[in-house]
C-alpha cells in the first residue's frame, strides 16, 4: 500500500499539514439555548477526582459531565426525528469509513460579517461551483462564516426573539443532498441558522440531512485555514451506545508548503 507510506512521508516532510478544526472543550464555551418550553443542553463540566494528592498521590484525573451536543461535535442521523429509523444511524453504529473523506469549504465570511442572519442558498452554492467545480459526491461541505472567532458573549447572539446566526436554507440543504454529500458542517452552535426554527420544515439542515442518513458538524474552528477543495477531513465521534452525537477532535489534512 504505497499510498499510505507516501502519506506518512508527506506528513513527516510537511508536504501534508494537519489543521485542527476543534474548539477547546471548556466549561465556559456556549451551548445551544432552545426555546424555554424545551429541555436544555447542559454545559460541559469537569470535576477533579485527584491531583497528585491524598485522593490519588501519583495521578490526576477528572470526571466529566457533557451533553452529546457540546462544543465541537458530530450529529448522527438518529439525532432528528426524520432520521430515527435510518439503519445504523447512531454514533456507535455508523461504519468507520464514514469518518474520513473529502471536504470542501464554502466561504460565507463576508456575507456573515454584513448580515448575522446570512443564508447559504442554492445561488451561493452554484456560484461556488462555477469557480471551484461541482461538489464531489461523498464530500463534507463546511460553511465558513468566521463565527468561531467571536467572543463567547456574541457567539449565540441572543436577542429578544432568539438567537441570530448564519445558516443554510431548506433549498440549499436539498441541493447539497442532491449532490450526494456526506455531511454539512458549520462554525456556529448548530448546522441550522439561529433563526432556523422559522423555516419550513423547522431546522431544515437537521431535518433533511439526518432524514437522508447524513451527518452534521458544529462549532468548528479554523475553517479559514482550509483550501476550498482538496483537503481530507477526519471526524470520528465517540462510540456512545445509541448516541445521537458526540464531541470530537476534527482534523483536516491539507497541502503543506513543502513538496
Ligand atoms: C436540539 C434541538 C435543536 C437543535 C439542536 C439540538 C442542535 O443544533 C444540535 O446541537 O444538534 S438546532
Ligand atoms: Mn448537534
Amino acid at each position: 500500500m504505497s499510498v499510505l507510506t507516501d502519506m506518512a512521508t508527506a506528513l513527516a516532510s510537511g508536504a501534508v499539514r494537519v489543521v485542527d478544526l476543534t474548539h477547546r472543550l471548556d466549561p465556559d464555551f456556549p451551548v445551544i439555548v432552545l426555546p424555554p418550553e424545551f429541555g436544555q443542553c447542559a454545559r460541559f463540566r469537569m470535576e477533579e477526582v485527584s491531583a497528585y494528592d491524598h485522593r490519588g498521590p501519583a495521578w490526576k484525573w477528572h470526571n466529566l459531565t457533557l451533553n452529546e451536543h457540546t462544543g465541537t461535535h458530530f450529529d448522527a442521523p438518529v439525532h432528528w426525528i426524520s432520521g430515527r429509523d435510518v439503519p445504523n444511524g447512531a454514533v456507535d453504529e455508523i461504519a468507520p469509513e464514514n469518518f474520513i473523506g473529502p471536504v470542501v469549504v464554502i466561504d460565507c465570511s463576508q456575507g456573515a460579517a454584513e448580515n448575522e442572519d446570512f443564508e447559504l442558498t442554492p445561488a451561493v452554492i452554484e456560484a461556488w461551483e462555477a469557480e471551484h467545480g461541482t461538489i464531489p459526491e461523498g464530500a463534507w461541505v463546511l460553511m465558513r462564516t468566521d463565527w468561531s472567532k467571536r467572543e463567547p458573549i456574541d457567539y449565540l447572539n441572543m436577542r429578544e426573539d432568539g438567537p441570530h446566526s448564519p445558516g443554510p436554507t431548506p433549498e440549499a440543504i436539498q441541493a447539497l443532498l442532491a449532490r450526494g454529500i456526506r455531511g454539512f458542517g458549520t462554525e456556529t452552535v448548530g448546522t441550522d441558522a439561529g433563526q432556523g426554527a422559522h423555516y419550513t420544515p423547522p431546522y431544515p439542515a437537521h431535518y433533511f440531512l439526518h432524514g437522508a442518513g447524513r451527518f452534521g458538524l458544529q462549532c468548528l474552528a479554523n475553517l479559514d485555514q482550509l483550501p476550498p477543495t482538496g483537503a481530507l477531513l477526519i471526524a470520528a465521534p465517540l462510540k456512545i451506545k445509541g448516541g445521537t452525537g458526540s464531541p470530537l477532535r476534527v482534523l483536516a489534512l491539507v497541502p503543506g508548503d513543502r513538496s
